[in-house]
């Protein structure tokens, strides 16, 4: 894991932080150069698509968010998959 970098999908206001492991795939993906892949996140199959940056759910495309890797100390981060930052 690169210093300082994490995984973020779009909230309403603002970005969640993606949970420790599902950023870890992401981070290796990433790495490996990978464009395409299925993700399962919290009981549902979505779609990284790394080109466009966005995650899909996949048996509904209309579930679609922007997702960005960026410093973990961007100003506007909501907390982590869905767990808000008191
Ligand atoms: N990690 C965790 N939960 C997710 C993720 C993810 N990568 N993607 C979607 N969900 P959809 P505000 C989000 C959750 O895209 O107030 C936030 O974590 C998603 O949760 O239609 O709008 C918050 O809990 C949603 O509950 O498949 O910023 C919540 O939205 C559900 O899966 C509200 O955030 C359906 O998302």
């Amino acid at each position: 894991f690169d210093e300082g970098y994490q995984w973020f999908y779009e909230g309403r206001n603002g970005w969640w932080q993606y949970d420790d492991k599902t950023s870890g795939e992401l981070e290796v993906r990433y790495k490996k150069g990978d464009k395409k892949f299925e993700l399962l996140i919290a009981g549902f199959l979505y779609v990284v698509d790394l080109e466009s940056m966005r995650q899909v759910r996949r048996n509904d495309h209309t579930r679609r968010r922007r997702i960005r890797r960026d410093l973990r100390s961007i100003p506007d981060i909501k907390g982590i998959a869905g767990l808000k930052y008191l």
